[in-house]
């Protein structure tokens, strides 16, 4: 098993008696309609059930068959009474499965008001059999809490992948369009079985020419392909396109030729892909052009892309991910100032998307001040897929457990309670367009994601964008037993694994709140004593500022007073350094080395302690692993376990670097119970990694 069908195993239900319960309640099959979304909906049934159930010939006994699957406007007269009150309470995207009994016999129904929804109903019927649940009393009533739920590919044209670690981009640019990869079906599959309704598909870094008919050919067989899956396709707009490829002098866009451009551009890509679903924009943000380069803001700038898009029902989604030169006191403080005050000023067709963190991507950041802070703009949430901060496609890291930690903290803006979640689904401030975003971490690896226990965070990242209130141990469980094996001796342990995982991370790479101090450009590795970059804010003795005093980035009322930007519950919580919660420490203080903390050691120790135990819980996930062998192909068993070696390895490269770095302004011994470093801080400095990926 190389991996490839992801969580789309559909393993032979062994126990016969679960199977026996299946097929009696399966003898018969119907689906109503023809449209392509019917088609692929029954074909993965089909697909599903024979593989489960070792069965070929379910028999179609019409509406008399025992599972229904028809969307409202195909229910019969009988089943659309039957099914109203569940339908009113769905949107166009959600689904009803609901199990009856019809003259003593069992007949299940899979509805939604759209095909798309029923074919989002089909997907779950089948996670039901994957994780071996009963179907004899089904009462399902599901809808997506957020409406655009898209992964972001940050793939360039010639197939590189920015901070990607699976190979190359999955998008043959070249042999496209007339060369349609089965790769493209599978992966319209498996975004559609967990709700993923969108795919940007190239980099925020974006490249103009992405939008010349030669390349929209392209993109619209890619369309053509996710069309019946529920997918839309969206395009990066590099802000100077006009004067790139349309010949413009300028692309300021309060100028009619720009904004003619513009509409022009737009109305041709609708022409060809009449669902486009719309622009996603990074502008003036690391060198990317845009509307500042013309005295114009960012409500400027959107505002045109959003007028071009508006009569097509397109979306504008603009990044909030700012941080300028100019202003280096705290890159965490940027681009909640420069957005807040356009609060209320974009047009309705324009979301603003904002990383989890105020910095970037790491391992542990507080949730973003922006989040809560904007009630007249929808918000739109960015996580990252992509392990480019976390030990990238080797470390084995389940990261819903760090969604569902930002998701679930509380910004306090309407009072207790007003947690990100509801930011992002709109409920805080009602907002009508919702979105959220995901970095993809796919490549053309065999396995997708260069290391099969990362189709998790793909897993995972769609789940939660579906719900943003699932619960991470829910998602363990249902990826395990969909992607290996249903036996508890198997999904518990492993689950326990994956679940501590982001914790060990978190205390081998950036304990305590420390945060970006991975090595130069391509993040791979450690790189505390790194200083010798051109921006200030790049390097990371910005951001630790470790001195004989102590160490951490003082952002409370005597240093940046980032905290301000929170709402004042949480700014007191986080600007005292007493109710600080420790994981936050030195992300808002710089604490003397000799700071007590709450469990009795003094700092020092703690971090010292912090970098063994993340060290440890590599150890024991690896045991944990180990014991997995009965349950778990070779060829994947093999492969996760390579995996964990390397990890393990780099958990002792983190911690004996970092260690031996702080300890130069520590001047303290290690405490009892930290292993002493292999070798010398001269030594891990030494180490570079010219052709490191993703860069
Ligand atoms: C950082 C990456 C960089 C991206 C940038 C972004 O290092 O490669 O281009 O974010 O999100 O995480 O635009």
């Amino acid at each position: 098993n190389n991996g490839y069908k992801l969580w789309l195993q559909y393993n032979f239900v062994e126990d016969s008696k679960l199977r026996e319960e299946y097929k009696v309640g399966l003898n018969s099959i119907f689906f109503a309609g023809n449209s392509e979304t019917v088609k692929v909906a029954s074909k993965e049934l089909m697909l599903g059930l024979s593989e489960m159930l070792g069965e070929e010939n379910f028999k179609n006994n019409k509406w008399n068959s025992q599972l229904v699957c028809a969307s409202e406007a195909f229910l019969n007269h009988e089943l659309k009474k039957l099914l109203k009150s569940e339908l009113e309470e769905i949107n166009d995207e959600g689904f009803v499965l609901k199990t009856f009994m019809v003259h003593g016999k069992q007949k299940t129904v899979i509805t939604g008001k759209t095909d798309i929804g029923t074919m989002y109903g089909v997907y779950h019927f089948l996670r039901l059999l994957q994780t071996h649940q009963s179907i004899k009393q089904l009462n399902v009533i599901e809808s997506p809490k957020i409406k655009v739920r898209v992964l972001n590919h940050w793939d360039n044209l010639d197939r590189t992948v920015e901070r990607g670690y699976a190979g190359f981009s999955i998008w043959d640019w070249h042999r496209l369009p007339d060369y349609i990869d089965q790769r493209y079906i599978d992966y319209a599959r498996a975004n559609a079985s967990v709700g993923i309704n969108g795919v940007v598909l190239n980099n925020v870094n974006a490249n103009a020419l992405i939008l010349t008919p030669f390349y929209l050919e392209k993109v619209k067989a890619l369309a053509d392909v996710f069309r019946p899956y529920g997918i839309k396709v969206y395009l990066t707009a590099r802000f100077s396109a006009p004067i790139e490829i349309g010949d413009l002098k300028t692309a300021d866009p309060l100028d009619k030729n720009v904004i003619q451009w513009w509409n022009k551009k737009t109305e041709e890509i609708y022409k060809m892909i009449p669902d486009f679903g719309g622009y996603l924009v990074k502008a003036n943000s690391e060198g990317q052009p845009g509307p500042q380069n013309y005295g114009r803001n960012h409500v400027d700038g959107a505002n045109m892309l959003a007028d071009a898009l508006a009569t097509f029902k397109g979306i504008v989604m603009w990044r909030a991910f700012v941080y300028s030169e100019h202003d280096v006191t705290d890159r965490a403080k940027q681009a909640y100032s420069e957005f807040v005050p356009y609060d209320g000023q974009f047009k309705k067709n324009v979301v603003v998307q904002v990383k989890n963190g105020a910095i970037d991507f790491q391992p542990r950041e507080p949730f973003h001040p922006m989040f809560g802070a904007m009630p007249k703009t929808p918000l739109m949430m960015e996580f990252q897929i992509t392990q480019e901060y976390l030990g990238q496609s080797t470390h084995t890291v389940f990261l819903p457990k760090l969604f569902e930690e930002v998701l679930h903290e509380d910004t306090y803006v309407n009072g207790k309670g007003s947690i990100v979640a509801k930011d992002v689904d709109g409920s805080l401030h009602g907002d009508k367009l919702t979105g959220i975003a995901g970095v993809s971490n796919i490549g053309n690896d065999i396995n997708w994601t260069g290391n099969v226990m990362l189709q998790a965070n793909w897993y995972g990242y769609g789940r939660l964008a579906w719900n943003p209130y699932l619960s991470s141990g829910e998602i363990a469980d249902e990826w395990l037993r969909s992607t290996f094996s249903n036996d508890k001796k198997f999904v518990e342990p492993v689950k326990e694994m994956l679940l501590d995982s982001r914790e060990a991370v978190v205390n081998y790479m950036t304990p305590l709140g420390l945060h970006h101090i991975m090595a130069t450009g391509h993040h791979y590795g450690p790189g505390p004593w790194v200083s010798n970059l051109s921006r200030p804010e790049w390097n990371p003795v910005y951001y630790h500022k470790a001195d004989e005093n102590g160490v951490g980035f003082d952002r409370t009322k005597t240093g940046s007073n980032a905290v301000a930007q929170y709402a004042p519950e949480v700014a007191k919580m986080y600007g005292d350094i007493k109710t600080c919660p420790e994981e936050y420490l030195l992300w808002f203080h710089h604490v003397s080395w000799d700071y007590k903390l709450k469990d009795g050691n003094v700092l020092w120790d703690g971090i010292a302690l912090k970098y063994q135990e993340g060290v440890e819980e590599v150890k024991s996930m690896k045991k944990t692993w180990q014991k997995m062998k009965p349950y778990v192909d070779d060829e994947r068993f093999k492969e996760v376990n390579m995996f964990l070696d390397i990890q393990l390895k780099e958990a002792k490269w983190w911690r004996d670097s970092c260690l031996l770095y702080f300890q130069q302004y520590s001047k303290k011994e290690l405490p009892v119970g930290v292993d002493k470093p292999e070798h010398t801080l001269e030594y891990y400095k030494s180490l570079k990694f010219p052709f490191a990926p993703g860069n």
